[in-house]
């Protein structure tokens, strides 16, 4: 018995070794190894949280498509109507950890990279830019990569320290599985350690074949402590969360945008816009009609979606995550005050997230990113997610009817 107990002992030693042998780039021990087979930078420069998830998981894939280390950019947070008033550059391992993405692939974070391997491995002088010709376009001499011109990308690339010298521009690929012999053809890592992009080498909205990479995205332990903590203190289960995407910056974006929100009842806009394809389905021959109240939810809708999942759940709170007005009243009102109506103050919107994801049920906006990371999540942890104006995603609320 004893011996079997050592035999499997040594057997697990052995696996671990081999395993850390193996992996040419320790990503979480204090001293971090330079990875021969390349390493994929990027600045998360489209968009708010939402958008930049959605970015962030397309990237993952990528730098394993490549099979290069993917430096983790810290998430870009404007604050420009509360103190600092500035962009805040928030290291991803403050929201989730960096450990569980390496279940999936190779990580480091783009500040350990900077600090502990850039100084030996990506010295200033070979600091090389990789864009598109038509992004250089933009360029003064139509030759360089736009890396810091405007906001946020100067800020970004300032945080973490990073001039570029040179520029490395590409056409005629992209960033999709098809063309990963080209890549791996045009940028042999021994000769590219390094692809630094502008942006995300991905989509907006995520794939549909990455969605399912948001399993890798785990909350910090900080995160749950401090979420666990607010939902014991104001929520009594079952809970509904709700998310309101309704706040001035939503109505004019999405008013403004391609396929306005108004557009929607008149029947001229496709069913793919923004996060869209979360409910209505990603196949544009098969997807469901996006209706007006699913890209912007009236108080009507509102009402109308919250009293039936309420019901269905049989729930004794209702979460409100909300981007300006929360309408807890009304809220209140219709549910004739046997269930507590419960919002953040301040909020936070990660914070938010993270109640969201851990609802009973929840409600989303199908057009809205941020709606789809808690969609996505739910869905990894098989929790139940409606949307306003489509009670069951990728069945329209016509068709129930029906
Ligand atoms: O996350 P996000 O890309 O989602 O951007 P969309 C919306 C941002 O608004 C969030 C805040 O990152 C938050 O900062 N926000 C929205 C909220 N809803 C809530 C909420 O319930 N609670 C809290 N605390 N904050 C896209 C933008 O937004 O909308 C694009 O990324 C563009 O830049 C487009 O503006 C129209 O996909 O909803």
């Amino acid at each position: 018995m004893a011996v079997k107990q050592q035999a499997r002992h040594t057997l697990t030693l052995t696996s671990l070794l081999l395993s850390l042998l193996l992996q040419p780039c320790r990503t979480f021990a204090e001293e971090l190894t330079w990875d021969q087979n390349g390493y994929v930078l990027y600045c998360p420069c489209m968009g708010r949280f939402g958008n930049q998830a959605d970015h962030f998981l397309g990237s993952l894939a990528f730098a394993k498509m490549l099979n290069r280390t993917l430096a983790v950019p810290p998430w870009i947070v404007y604050r420009h109507h509360t103190p600092p008033y500035t962009n805040v550059h928030v290291p991803y391992s403050e929201f989730f950890q960096l450990e569980a993405l390496s279940a999936y692939h190779r990580v480091v974070s783009l500040e350990d990279f900077m600090e502990k391997l850039a100084p030996k491995h990506w010295p200033p002088i070979q600091r090389k830019a990789y864009c598109f010709e038509t992004a250089a376009q933009r360029s003064a001499d139509k030759k360089s990569c736009p890396m810091k011109d405007g906001n946020p990308f100067g800020p970004f690339w300032d945080h973490v320290g990073v001039d570029f010298d040179a520029s490395v521009l590409f056409a005629g690929i992209s960033f999709s599985a098809h063309h990963q012999p080209h890549w791996m053809k045009k940028f042999p890592p021994s000769k590219h350690p390094v692809l630094a992009l502008p942006g995300a080498p991905a989509q907006f909205p995520v794939m549909e074949e990455h969605v399912g990479l948001q399993r890798y995205v785990v909350w910090s332990d900080q995160m749950v402590e401090e979420g666990e903590k607010h939902i014991a203190a104001l929520l009594t289960r079952p809970y509904v969360g709700i998310h309101l995407r309704i706040g001035v910056d939503w109505v004019r974006n999405a008013s403004r945008l391609q396929n306005a929100c108004k557009m929607l009842t008149s029947g001229e806009a496709g069913p793919h816009f923004m996060a869209s394809p979360q409910c209505v389905g990603y196949n544009r021959q098969t997807a469901l009609p996006l209706t007006a109240p699913m890209c912007l939810p009236d108080l009507g809708e509102i009402r109308r979606a919250v009293k039936l999942w309420a019901k269905r759940t049989a729930a004794r709170s209702v979460y409100i995550a909300t981007d300006s007005k929360s309408h807890s009243r009304e809220i209140e009102k219709l549910l004739k005050g046997k269930v507590k109506v419960v919002s953040l103050d301040p909020d936070s919107a990660q914070m938010d997230l993270y109640i969201l994801g851990r609802a009973d049920h929840f409600i989303g906006n199908c057009v809205s990113s941020f709606s789809a990371f808690v969609k996505r999540e739910r869905d990894v942890r098989g929790l139940p997610s409606s949307f306003f104006g489509m009670d069951k995603p990728g069945i329209s609320n016509h068709r129930e009817e029906l």
